[in-house]
């Protein structure tokens, strides 16, 4: 075994080794993203849309210290039910929960981490972690551009949403060298809009051409990974004036409870979800298909290329 503290699921072993694709999943989407049971249920969904578009699905996370690159639908379960309980592991906290044998939800940086570990090159989410606002002063930078900056996985999400700083998100991206794709787009998708009013670096149509993209960037050993950014569909969306007014309010409330550090986006999530009511969650249920389809579509023309 190439890493003794990771345990590959043996059908995503088998099509790694067959040279098949595999597309990963996070958990802290399940854990921290969504309530019991649409957690659950969504995750298992996901994991069939990746396999009706032709790949296996890799649901990532740390059980009892073990890294994880595929978990049963009983793994699933337990993550759901746990929730908010589970540790929220980002790339600090991967070694200690390791060696204290404990669970950890993976974010986007520890599942790109976990993936590129078990040689999984495509990852699919809903949205990631970025600059956030005021983040001149609170310097409050989501690990997910530093690792989108080191490591070679490509991730599949539905932009960021509006509750960070996205231009500041996009010139930090520039910084680091992560190209970022509009998936059938010019404009940054800002997860639940398809607006955000900023232009992506390309604008890439088929899931060959992003593959192609993915692929030359490797064969350059070009180091960090790509990020595909792929509107919700138009039937799905938010209206711009009430996700706005809701991140306005879930703002203010973080910044009057003095909310920092790794519960500012949970928080935040969880407000804004609070504030709109049940329409964002099903928003967010149909991004997320949405970008697990794309992800296993890229990931069998990866395979090709
Ligand atoms: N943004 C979302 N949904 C999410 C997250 C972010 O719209 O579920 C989660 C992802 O797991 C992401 C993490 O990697 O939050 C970023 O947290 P932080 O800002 O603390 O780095
Ligand atoms: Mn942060």
């Amino acid at each position: 075994m190439l890493n003794k503290y990771l345990d590959i699921k043996a059908d995503v072993a088998e099509a790694l080794a067959a040279g098949k694709p595999v597309v990963a999943l996070e958990s802290t989407i399940i854990s921290h993203g969504m309530p019991y049971p649409q957690n659950v249920e969504t995750a298992l969904k996901v994991e069939q849309t990746v396999r009706e578009n032709g790949a296996v699905p890799a649901t990532i996370a740390i059980i009892g210290g073990r890294l994880k690159a595929g978990l049963t639908p009983d793994e699933i379960e337990y993550f759901g039910k746990k929730g908010t309980q589970i540790t929220k592991a980002s790339r600090r906290d991967l070694a200690v929960l390791c060696a204290r044998g404990e669970d950890g939800a993976t974010t986007v940086t520890t599942t790109m981490m976990i993936a590129h570990m078990a040689g999984i090159r495509i990852f699919a989410t809903g949205g990631i972690g970025g600059v956030h606002r005021g983040a001149e002063v609170t310097m409050d930078i989501s690990a997910d551009l530093e690792e989108l900056a080191n490591t070679p996985v490509m991730v599949i999400c539905a932009g960021a949403k509006a509750i960070l700083d996205l231009k500041l998100t996009l010139e930090y991206l520039e910084t680091h060298g992560v190209p970022v794709i509009g998936y059938g787009t010019e404009e940054l998708p800002a997860f639940y809009s398809r607006h955000s009013g900023l232009k992506v670096d390309y604008r890439l149509d088929t899931p060959e051409e992003c593959a192609k993209a993915f692929k030359v960037q490797q064969d350059l050993g070009l180091k960090g990974g790509m990020l595909v950014t792929n509107p919700i569909p138009e039937e799905y969306a938010m209206d711009d004036t009430i996700i706005n007014r809701a991140i306005r309010e879930a703002l203010n409330e973080a910044n009057r409870l003095g909310i920092h550090g790794k519960e500012t986006t949970p928080f935040l999530l969880a407000k804004v979800k609070d504030l709109t009511g049940g329409d964002s969650l099903e928003s967010n249920i149909k991004l997320v298909m949405n970008n697990a389809a794309v992800a296993a579509k890229i990931a069998a023309a990866y395979a090709n290329a």
